[in-house]
């Protein structure tokens, strides 16, 4: 009888937990200041999520990133010194990301796809034009929009790498994102971005409950 009980429970607490996490959606994480990994959101953070960083001159096999370009510490573009990554990623929080590694586009648009499906996705815009409309959108498996945010970026004139408008921006998902766009409109040209940060789902709780429930269900067969 006690077995039975404990069996019915732990099948009822992982319909339970599992029919919350299929009603969750996504969240979304409206932009904000960025110097460190420390700034991520503490409810994204919880994922425990990869970090992109740029800063072994590579991405990470998982992303496809494109149009555009890894630029490494001081890279000169005709302007010296463009680099723009995430404050500390060249060692000191001192206002700039001039050292560091970064991905840049000369034009408006950078597409990071995933090669498995995320439940976190998020990136650090670190720079672009004064006076631009950024928008991040993300899709879901079968490529259709889960949603989108947008913000008025403070980018300054300055092309070098200051850090006063980097912005993280993400969402989770249980839907699983493939694919996250950001954009920019407004007039200028030239988006750069770093941290591109993704979690992939690990077994769920619901999940481990009810392989629990089939293992007990086995033994008592036996
Ligand atoms: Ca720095
Ligand atoms: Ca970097
Ligand atoms: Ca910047």
């Amino acid at each position: 009888m006690q077995t039975r009980g404990g069996l019915i429970l732990l099948a009822t607490i992982g319909l339970m937990v599992l029919s919350s996490a299929v009603n969750a959606g996504s969240i979304w994480f409206e932009p904000t200041a960025y110097l460190s990994s420390a700034d991520m959101p503490s409810d994204f953070a919880k994922m425990n999520p990869v970090i992109e960083n740029f800063e072994d001159g590579s991405a990470d096999p998982m992303l496809n990133i494109y149009p555009g370009k890894i630029l490494g510490p001081g890279h000169d573009s005709g302007i010296k010194d463009v680099t723009d990554s995430v404050d500390a990623d060249d060692g000191p929080i001192d206002g700039s990301g001039g050292q560091g590694h970064s991905f840049f586009y000369a034009l408006n648009e950078i597409s990071v796809e995933f090669s498995d499906p995320v439940v976190a996705a998020g990136l650090v815009f670190t720079d672009g034009p004064q006076n631009m409309t950024l928008k991040l959108e993300a899709f879901d498996t079968d490529g259709s929009s889960i949603g989108d945010i947008a913000w008025d970026t403070t980018a300054d004139e300055v092309y070098t790498g200051t850090t006063g408008e980097d912005r993280f921006v993400g969402l989770l998902s249980n839907d699983g994102v493939s694919k996250l766009v950001i954009s920019q409109s407004g007039g200028g040209m030239g988006i750069e971005i770093d941290h591109v940060t993704f979690a992939i789902p690990e077994p769920s709780t619901a999940g481990m409950l009810l392989i629990a429930a089939v293992v007990l269900v086995c033994r008592r067969r036996r």
